[in-house]
């Protein structure tokens, strides 16, 4: 056989369900094999989508999602999904083409050196540069992918090595258990806890991850302890629980930062410093932390824990619970009730009437009526991703998607088209501004031809709504942010899907119950007022005046 057919069957091994890739001359090879494999190769329109989906795929499944693109130009459309996994700790592999061997040393036709571009976005990268390492390297790229902290890995095969014969056979994927965490670790913790009488859980990407939120709904609710969750770790407790304060993660303070400064000691869990600064919870950087993660703590002047337990989350909590179990901590257990009041009573005063414009807070809470609990809402990157993280609430865990570690937009087209094949029975919303969605609106072709059905809402302001916001702020007006747009219904029409530009809340609710009902692929336009977003910065600055 070829190596690229070798490849192939280790890709199988692996699990491998779904390719998707752009393809180039040079991975013909891997192309053909693919065919005669039951995985399949879904053509994308751009690099980019097809690692946004491999991205989503993985962060979804827990499995490294696969992309594959061509030497240099397809390599470089790559890199921002594949980034956006590593930043976001979304298990994915990356295949790309090279030319031959021979031609290498020297400057040749769309060469550049891939291995080296890779390199600082990935955990691990290698080229194949002999067909008798195929199997050592496709194992080692998806272990690595998949390990915690998981991440992206990138493998090239180079045109001539794909096509030389060999003989082996894929190594076994077997499974490695992880550590769990040093008895003294939980013995501190213990102490930490019996000494508390107000602690907070802060909940991050890493507690929605390897049925580590289940163990820790368990203690929080047995110890009823109040959780806030960043962005990326959204439904690790259920936002319908009394202990759910719901998102922390605003660039500026918000209700919830109150539960943060009344609290006397914060267990992290799972907490990515890249999505969400210390500086911003904990600006004195004297608050006591107990680091519960599957990796040690990042060196931060202002995160310095007193106790890390490294090790599984969910075998943690499982300790724990089991040495609490049955004891009364003596916490207090009211003190974040008005947090939550408040925080509940601020989300639901942004609820429409019928014939007033709609705004994305407003049309949030009509998407969440609407979406089944154990739906799932994707969002991309802008103003309406703070509002999704503020107010959207989750229910379950992987229940709201978000990229807050690269934060790329143009993640949310592409990511519903990998979840609507993670589970086609899930209703899906992917909500993006306009400014994401034209980053990938391409994709919604590969949509259409693959037959996947879910929602695309675009909220629509004409504007890159974020970075306004924040100009706004800062400055009191904004400057290059404005864009034009195509007609989006007749846009999405043309491609054969759906499209809608409901008039009123009634209408939406109508449009979104028909098409969450029907699983149909359909773009939902919101035009959107923007005023609300410097009235939320104004009414926290006088709450918190
Ligand atoms: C790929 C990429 N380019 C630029 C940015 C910087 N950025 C963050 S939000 C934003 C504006 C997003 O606009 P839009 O998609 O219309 O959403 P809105 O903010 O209006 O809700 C920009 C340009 C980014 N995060 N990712």
């Amino acid at each position: 056989m070829t190596a690229a057919e070798l490849f192939v069957k280790c890709l199988e091994a692996e699990g491998t369900r779904y390719v998707f890739g752009v393809p180039g001359e040079e991975n013909e090879d891997l192309l053909f094999a693919l065919d005669d494999s039951p995985i399949e190769f879904i053509p994308c329109r751009h690099e980019q989508g097809a690692a946004f989906m491999a991205n989503v795929w993985g962060r979804l499944t827990g499995r490294a999602g696969v992309c594959l693109s061509t030497l240099g130009p397809g390599a470089t459309n790559l890199i921002t999904g594949v980034a956006d996994a590593q930043l976001d700790k979304a298990p994915l592999v990356a295949i790309t083409a090279q030319g031959g061997l021979t031609r290498l040393h020297h400057e040749s036709h769309q060469q550049i050196n891939i291995v080296n571009m890779f390199r600082p976005i990935t955990k691990w990268n290698a080229s194949i540069t002999s067909p008798e390492i195929v199997c050592e390297v496709v194992r080692k790229a998806f272990k690595l992918a998949e390990l915690e902290k998981p991440g992206a890995t990138h493998i090239e095969l180079p045109e001539d090595v794909a096509a030389q014969h060999v003989e082996a056979e894929p190594i076994e994927p077997r499974r490695v258990r992880r550590p769990s965490a040093d008895y003294r670790a939980v013995d501190q913790t213990i102490e930490l806890l019996r000494q508390a009488k107000r602690p907070l859980v802060l909940a991050g990407n890493g507690a929605i991850r390897k049925l580590a939120s289940k163990h820790l709904r368990s203690f929080v609710e047995s110890h009823r302890l109040p959780v806030a969750s960043t962005f990326m770790g959204k439904g690790a407790v259920s936002d319908h629980s009394e202990q759910s304060l719901l998102a922390i993660g605003l660039g500026f303070k918000d209700y919830v930062i109150e539960a943060v400064e009344q609290a006397d000691l914060i267990l992290t869990v799972g907490y990515d410093i890249a999505e969400y600064s210390p500086d911003h919870w904990n600006p004195e950087g004297d608050l006591p932390i107990v680091h519960i993660d599957f990796d040690a703590a990042e060196v931060y002047e202002r995160y310095n824990p007193e106790v890390e337990v490294v090790g599984d989350i969910s075998a943690a909590f499982w300790e724990l619970n089991r040495r609490l179990a049955g004891e009364n901590l003596g916490f207090d257990t009211e003190w974040y009730a008005p947090i939550r009041r408040r925080i509940l009573a601020d989300i639901a005063g942004y609820s429409l009437d019928d014939g007033t414009p709609f705004t994305i807070p407003g049309a949030l809470n009509i998407i969440r009526e609407v979406l089944a609990d154990a739906g799932l809402l994707i969002s991309d990157v802008g103003s309406h991703k703070m509002w999704i993280a503020r107010n959207f609430l989750t229910g379950c865990a992987a229940g709201c998607i978000i990229s807050n570690g690269l934060a790329s937009m143009g993640i949310a087209l592409p990511g519903g088209i990998a979840a609507a094949l993670v589970d086609p029975e899930r209703q899906v919303v992917a909500a993006m501004g306009d400014g994401g969605f034209l980053m990938n609106a391409q994709e919604l072709e590969t949509a259409k031809r693959l037959g996947v059905g879910f929602t695309i809402v675009v909220f629509n302001d004409n504007d890159y709504g974020l970075i306004s916001w924040k100009q706004r702020r800062s400055r009191g007006r904004s400057v290059g942010t404005r864009i034009g747009n195509p007609d989006i219904v007749a846009f999405a029409k043309s491609f054969g899907v759906a499209g809608y530009r409901p008039e009123g809340t009634a209408e939406l609710r109508r449009v979104l119950e028909s098409t969450l009902g029907s699983g149909e692929l359909a773009v939902v336009e919101i035009p959107v007022d923007a005023g609300v977003n410097n009235d939320l910065v104004e009414k926290l600055r006088s709450y918190f005046a």
